[in-house]
């Protein structure tokens, strides 16, 4: 069984071969990977940001935290993929112009393709154009992140964008709230990835 402990201090750490190794042990241990996800990897993202806010931390030890955060979700994104199911829809998501947080929209693309959704990922610092390449490709649902207070304000641009051409725009990120979903015009707002599953679901009509 995983000492969350660890795994949670592996990440603060930055050590990428032991959350690696952690993630690896408790998934071929046939461990559920939502627990390693909600005990341990978001706490610890959780706990660096807190760190950085107090001065205790800085720009490199968030970078090489999410890097070894991300080496963990490489792991768990593949046994999803590999899972065999069938497409409910298809949902474009992308990081806002000016954005380069990519974890936590990462995650709820992960979470989104275990639900069964195809889900094209256009990165981060997406602008409008960026967001039509997705709906080109099929999404009839946008889903824009945002981490930052100075790049939320693009999400209202991308909303404006796509009024009226049938792709529902919906939102979410650490500053987004339901009141500032709801101040834009956006089509739904989830505090996290499996928030995000459940919106999914109801525009799909699956609940
Ligand atoms: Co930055 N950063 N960062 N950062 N960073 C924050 C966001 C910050 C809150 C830290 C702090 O001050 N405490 C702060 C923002 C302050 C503000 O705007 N109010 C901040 C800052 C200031 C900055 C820089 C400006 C720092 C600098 O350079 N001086 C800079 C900006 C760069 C840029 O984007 N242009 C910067 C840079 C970075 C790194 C590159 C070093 C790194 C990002 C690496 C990467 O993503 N690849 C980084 C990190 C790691 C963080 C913190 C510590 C962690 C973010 C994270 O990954 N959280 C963060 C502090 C924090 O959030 N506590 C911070 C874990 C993740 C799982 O959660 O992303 O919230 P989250 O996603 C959740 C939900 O929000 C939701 O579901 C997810 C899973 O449950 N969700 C959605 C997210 N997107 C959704 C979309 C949806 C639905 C739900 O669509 C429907």
């Amino acid at each position: 069984m995983t000492n969350y402990d660890t795994l949670k201090a592996a990440i603060i750490k930055g050590s990428r071969n032991d959350v690696t190794a952690i993630v690896k042990a408790a998934i071929d241990a046939g461990e559920d990977f939502n627990a390693l996800l909600d005990k341990a990897m978001i706490p610890a993202m959780r706990e660096i940001g807190e760190k950085f806010s107090r001065n205790e931390a800085y720009v490199p030890e968030l970078l090489i935290a999410a890097r070894a955060m991300q080496s963990g979700l490489a792991i768990i994104e593949p046994l999803l993929a590999a899972s065999g199911r069938k497409s409910h829809g298809t949902v474009a998501i992308g990081t806002v112009k000016g954005d380069l947080h990519d974890i936590g929209k990462n995650l709820v693309a992960i979470m989104l393709k275990g639900a069964g959704y195809d889900v094209v990922d256009l990165g981060v610092n997406c602008d409008v154009a960026k967001f039509d390449e997705g709906v080109a490709k099929g999404a009839t649902v946008v889903a824009c992140s945002s981490l930052l207070t100075t790049t939320m304000p693009y999400m209202r641009d991308v909303v404006e964008h796509f009024k009226g051409r049938g792709v529902k725009v919906i939102i979410g990120g650490a500053p987004i709230t339901q009141a500032y979903a709801d101040e834009i015009g956006a089509f739904g707002y989830s505090e996290d990835a499996n928030g995000a599953v459940k919106l999914a679901d109801a525009i799909f009509g699956r609940k």
